[in-house]
């Protein structure tokens, strides 16, 4: 046992004088393979060499050799993390790599669809305005010709802050904000959030944003507002988009008329379309030409002007110029599907 014990401790020094010569990885290398190696490393040597140990005598032998393996594991493993440490940076890197690039942040892709929206309106003329999220009953509805208790409240319910205060259902009731202080020719176009009780759907939300229009001039016609609405969606879309002007009501105007796109999702090929439930038809914006109540409320002569206005949903003309399938996509904050709209 002395004679094990005498060569563990020479193995110990003869390891740690070869280690102060290790220059560089191959030298390293030759020192693991001399001591380490399971063929003919000296650790292996000293293994077969416990035969000749008493039986009782064979445990103790056996720690020995494991702390002369442990220190040159030890040994050999710092000694290498220094090697890697002084290596060129250069090398570390694969050069031939394609970059990572860097993500910065960008505005939402509804907002850069609204900014999109206001730039054909700009160049039209039309001017921006801005208006409260949170309105009064009389902005939201009264002022709109929607008496209380009239039925068509309902399909405007939204959520109350008090019985006068709620958020507001549509951008409309800023047309009424601002014919009270400007008087005509108006051009103008309210970007902005709008909230109503509503179950999200694939094309409904309970908060979505809207960009309302009005012009109030005189001689102001449906033609006017045919035209601009066509102007703006087929340079919105493309040149041949198919447009649909459908007959319909809203108390602050008078003719009424919703507007459809072709459905950009299935163009109109799938019956089961979850878009436009196979119509080949999906609805982007109600219109009008002002209601000459509207125009009293605002003190404004309805015998001498005349206006058309028109509010459309942002989120809903966004999901079809993107082709997308789902509204609710844009809250939900994937940046997996965000990233696919940051500016380049
Ligand atoms: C209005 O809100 C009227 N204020 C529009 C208007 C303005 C008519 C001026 C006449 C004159 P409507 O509720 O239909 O109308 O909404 C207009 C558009 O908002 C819809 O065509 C649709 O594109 C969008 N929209 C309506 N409800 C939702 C909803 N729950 N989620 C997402 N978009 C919606």
């Amino acid at each position: 046992m002395k004679d094990f014990k005498a060569k563990i401790s020479e193995h110990k020094k003869q390891f740690k004088r070869a280690l102060a010569r290790v220059k560089d990885e191959k030298s390293l290398q030759e020192l693991r393979n001399l001591y380490l190696s399971r063929k003919r490393g000296h650790l292996r040597v000293l293994i077969e060499d416990m035969k000749a140990l008493k039986p009782q005598e064979r445990p103790m032998g056996g720690k020995m050799i494991n702390s002369l393996k442990t220190l040159v594991q030890e040994k050999l493993e710092s000694l290498k993390a220094e090697f890697s440490a002084d290596e060129p940076v250069l090398s570390k890197f694969d050069l031939t790599l394609p970059g990572r690039r860097e993500y910065r942040g960008s505005p939402h892709p509804i907002v850069l669809f609204r900014q999109e929206v206001e730039d054909i309106f700009l160049a039209m003329g039309f001017s921006i305005e801005d208006g409260p999220e949170i309105e009064t009953d009389y902005y939201n509805f009264e002022a709109l010709n929607f008496p209380p208790h009239h039925p068509a409240r309902d399909d405007w319910d939204t959520l109350y802050i008090t019985d006068d205060l709620l958020l507001r259902t549509h951008t409309s009731p800023v047309q009424i904000r601002v014919m009270e202080k400007r008087k005509p020719p108006i051009r103008i176009i309210i970007p902005g959030k709008v909230y109503r009780r509503e179950t999200p759907d694939p094309t409904h939300l309970p908060m979505f944003c809207q960009v309302e229009g009005l012009v109030v001039d005189q001689d102001i016609t449906f033609a006017h507002l045919k035209g601009t609405l066509e102007h703006f969606l087929k340079t919105l879309f493309y040149e041949k988009i198919k447009i649909r002007f459908r007959p319909s009501f809203f108390p602050f105007t008078e003719p009424s008329a919703e507007v459809d796109i072709e459905c950009t999702v299935c163009e109109g090929e799938n019956k089961e379309c979850r878009v436009c439930k196979g119509s080949g038809w999906i609805e982007i914006l109600g219109a009008g030409m002002v209601n000459p109540q509207v125009f009293k409320n605002v003190n404004i002569d309805p015998e001498k002007y005349s206006g058309f206005a028109f509010g459309l949903g942002i989120d809903r003309t966004a999901m079809f110029a993107y082709q997308i399938p789902d509204m609710r996509f844009f809250y939900e904050n994937d940046l997996r599907f965000i990233r696919q709209f940051i500016q380049k």
